[in-house]
């Protein structure tokens, strides 16, 4: 399949970046190697019934020990930009100790994707939190925040400007709600009150971190990127119109309003008075740092109706196509949340940090790994950025979830989301026909 964008789209101009995107936790192993500590995903891993199948991250891809063949792999499908995320634990071995081999690791990523061409995008926290912190209250400690600003400082100091984006965090909506609110992530903790903590304390970490990387990395771009699920309302009921704002201002604007804004929404605050955090006022001064960019992650839509003036619930959309891990494919709404998140804000430039599918791959008799589904979803989401631009979002780059199958979370090993198919037993990595798709296009683009 070809990628069908429009002749005169932005998206084929050679300045707009196409990248692909990876975790350390969901590629790396290596897990116990060269002086890494336990992260809470460790821990969390080894707590039963928490990850699909008992699935850790000891070996994942392997790419700790394979880095080289999957830079080559990045280059052979001609993708101008790589995100990865630096694994806390792999540098900090304890409060105040740093493990050189680990920041070597990096170095050398760093180092041979400029060999190869490919512009580094560095993502500092992609929920790995080293279990030394978490033993301390984690995100629920504010004492998380200065030790944060240590490891920003660590990490930019020696990567430099050889990085062309630093993002702080990667969805802290995940980290602090499924993490710590709702316990489906690690460290698996269930309290409201909790997860509005860690959300704040996670906030306050990025923006108190923004300065010092500046100063050790100023040619870079430095930003955060935020996951965003927009919510529709069931009917056009004010009722469920009204729910479908709440949804929003919980999931997206808590974080975006906070960034962008300085401020948190109201609703929420008056809809949660007692899960509600106390803090300093200054700290929104802080977390709303301004930023060189903003990473938009999306995958799906949500629906939800009205169940009293302050709640709501989904609503499932069964005559809707899903993916492998369930959720709709809804590309229109990746449009209206770019164009809408232009409306409300003053944004700076918007990168797609991540945007993808999973699917219930295989390889056929052919040696082939015919993804269908996932290339129809590329081409209809690439089309809805392409409708983004058109109505003015600046939108510089677009990265594909995920170069690889990898650890996907508490699905463990058994989404995969890769543009590459991986063999977990063999190792083998496998271009599968969406991969050879962005190849095609990125070739004829150049
Ligand atoms: O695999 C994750 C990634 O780590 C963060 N964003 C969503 C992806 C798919 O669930």
């Amino acid at each position: 399949m070809k990628l069908p964008l429009p002749p005169q789209s932005p998206l084929i101009l050679p300045d707009f970046t196409f990248g692909v995107a990876t975790a350390a936790f969901q590629i790396e192993g290596a897990s116990h190697d060269k002086g890494r500590v336990p992260s809470i995903w460790d821990t969390f891993c080894d707590t039963p019934g928490k990850v699909f199948n008992g699935d850790n991250g000891h070996i994942a891809c392997d790419h700790f020990n394979r880095m080289d063949a999957d830079l080559d792999l990045i280059q052979s499908l001609q993708f101008d930009a790589y995100r990865f995320s630096v694994a806390w634990p792999r540098v900090q071995s304890a409060p105040g100790k740093w493990n050189p081999i680990g920041m070597d690791f990096y170095d050398r990523l760093v180092d041979g994707l400029l060999t190869r061409g490919i512009k580094p995008h560095v993502t500092l926290y992609h929920w790995d939190l080293p279990q030394f912190f978490e033993d301390t209250g984690g995100w629920l400690n504010r004492d998380i925040v200065p030790r944060f600003v240590d490891y920003a400082d660590k990490v930019t100091r020696r990567l430099g400007d050889r990085v062309t984006a630093y993002a702080t965090l990667n969805e802290p909506w995940c980290s602090a709600y499924l993490g710590y609110r709702w316990g489906i992530h690690a460290p698996g903790k269930t309290s409201d009150a909790d997860g509005f903590l860690a959300m704040h304390h996670l906030l306050l970490a990025h923006g108190s971190a923004i300065p010092v990387m500046r100063e050790n990395a100023p040619a870079a771009a430095h930003g955060i990127v935020l996951n965003f699920t927009p919510a529709y309302p069931a009917t056009d009921s004010a009722a469920d119109q009204r729910a479908a704002a709440q949804c929003d201002d919980e999931n997206s604007h808590c974080f975006a309003s906070a960034v962008f804004a300085g401020r948190y929404p109201t609703s929420v605050q008056e809809r949660h008075p007692d899960w509600w955090p106390e803090f300093p006022e200054e700290d929104l001064a802080i977390i709303s740092t301004p930023l060189d960019f903003l990473g938009v992650n999306f995958y799906t839509r949500q629906v939800v109706r009205a169940t009293s003036d302050i709640d709501f619930e989904p609503v499932p959309q069964p005559q809707a196509e899903h993916t492998d891990i369930g959720w709709e494919i809804y590309p229109d709404a990746l449009t209206h949340v770019l164009t809408d998140l232009h409306t409300r804000y003053t944004l700076p430039p918007i990168y797609i940090t991540e945007n993808g599918a999973a699917g219930a791959d295989s390889i056929n008799e052919q040696d082939q790994v015919i993804d269908d589904q996932r290339c129809r979803y590329y081409a209809s989401h690439l089309n809805a950025v392409d409708r983004a631009m058109m109505a003015g979002v600046n939108i510089k780059g677009y990265f594909a979830w995920s170069l690889m199958d990898n650890f996907e979370w508490a699905e463990g090993y058994n989404k995969r989301f890769g543009i590459v198919y991986v063999d977990y037993v063999s190792q083998r990595r496998l271009p599968k026909q969406s991969a050879l798709m962005f190849k095609d296009f990125l070739t004829e683009r150049q």
